[in-house]
């Protein structure tokens, strides 16, 4: 069992609920992963992922490694039949079997490249450990989607909605950034709300638009204040063009979220992934506000890291029998 994307899921509601009671008694599975390693490999930098998914290990008794291999990991090659001349030192094929004989399941932070559209959809460095590994692969952040934070995501959105009585309205906002940033977050939220029963509402500049592949039905309402009438959630992240790939296009402020903009709202809950630029993304009356869930939703990183990694222990314990 691999858990690559939100597509992985089988029963989101199920797995929210487990989630939730791992949070209530998270050391209840301390056994399960005993003499059990996990390799963390960082292709990039991280806070939550490196430290949630370490305790979430921690929590169900398993050892864990981990290795930022882009400072001190060799340079891999991904591309078959190539001649190694250049500067890449060794190939997915053996550091993949390799890293599979020291670690029971190997978990992989790769961010898009934002430069090469078609490799960054091929996912080649969490297909090539999934190809080449012979133990499960999790998706820490990929080029394509960041389905941990999404399913933290939707454990606090069920904590917050469970009192509601009505189906809440979520929106997916964007907001400017300074510097070009992946699709990753937007792109697994997106899937996960496909699976929620709310009223799902995407806003973003044009030319803003995330694959359609991915968005499909979803609705997108280029109008933000429009968007923003009635919600109740208002889930805030930048993403980069997505047609014309990586680039930077608008850097307006006036789609900064501030505290007038969520009193057009039905005094909604803030959410946003982290790290977030203050006063660029949202302002700081905003964050700092109680309405803000972000401290939460970090929170819920370790649960839902755990339930991922307790079913694929347990799929291991029961394939081992
Ligand atoms: C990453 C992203 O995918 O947008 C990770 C989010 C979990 N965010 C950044 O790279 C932000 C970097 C910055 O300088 O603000």
């Amino acid at each position: 069992m691999n858990y690559l994307s939100v597509n992985d899921i089988d029963d989101l509601g199920q797995w929210v609920q487990e989630g939730r009671e791992i949070k209530k008694e998270p050391l209840k599975d301390i056994g399960l992963g005993k003499n059990k390693t996990i390799g963390l490999l960082f292709f990039n930098p991280s806070l939550r992922t490196r430290l949630s998914t370490q305790k979430a290990a921690q929590n169900l008794g398993m050892n864990c490694m981990v290795m930022n291999f882009n400072k001190e990991g060799w340079a891999l090659e991904y591309e078959d039949g190539i001649i190694m001349d250049h500067g890449k030192s060794e190939h997915i094929k053996e550091a993949a079997k390799v890293i599979s004989q020291f670690c029971d399941i190997i978990a992989i932070r790769a961010f898009a490249s934002l430069e090469d559209k078609s490799k960054d959809q091929e996912e080649i460095v969490l297909n090539g450990f999934k190809k080449y590994a012979t133990v499960p692969v999790v998706n820490m952040e990929s080029s394509v989607g960041h389905p941990l934070q999404a399913l933290a995501d939707a454990i606090t959105l069920a904590e917050n909605t469970e009192k509601m009585g009505y189906k809440p309205k979520v929106v997916l906002s964007w907001a400017p950034h300074p510097k070009a940033l992946p699709h990753a977050v937007a792109n697994s939220f997106v899937q996960m709300m496909q699976k929620q029963n709310a009223e799902f509402v995407i806003t973003h500049p044009k030319g803003y638009e995330l694959d359609k592949e991915i968005t499909g039905d979803s609705f997108i309402e280029y109008n933000q204040s429009k968007a923003f009438e009635n919600a109740d959630f208002i889930y805030t992240k930048n993403w980069s063009s997505f047609k014309e790939y990586g680039k930077v296009i608008n850097k307006n402020p006036v789609w900064m979220i501030d505290a007038g903009k969520m009193a057009k709202t039905n005094n909604a809950k803030f959410m946003h992934c982290l790290p977030v630029r203050r006063n660029v993304v949202v302002h700081d009356d905003v964050l700092d506000s109680p309405n803000s869930l972000v401290i939460e939703q970090a929170n819920n990183r370790t649960y839902s890291a755990q339930i991922v990694l307790k079913k694929i222990l347990e799929d291991l314990e029961a394939r081992s029998k």
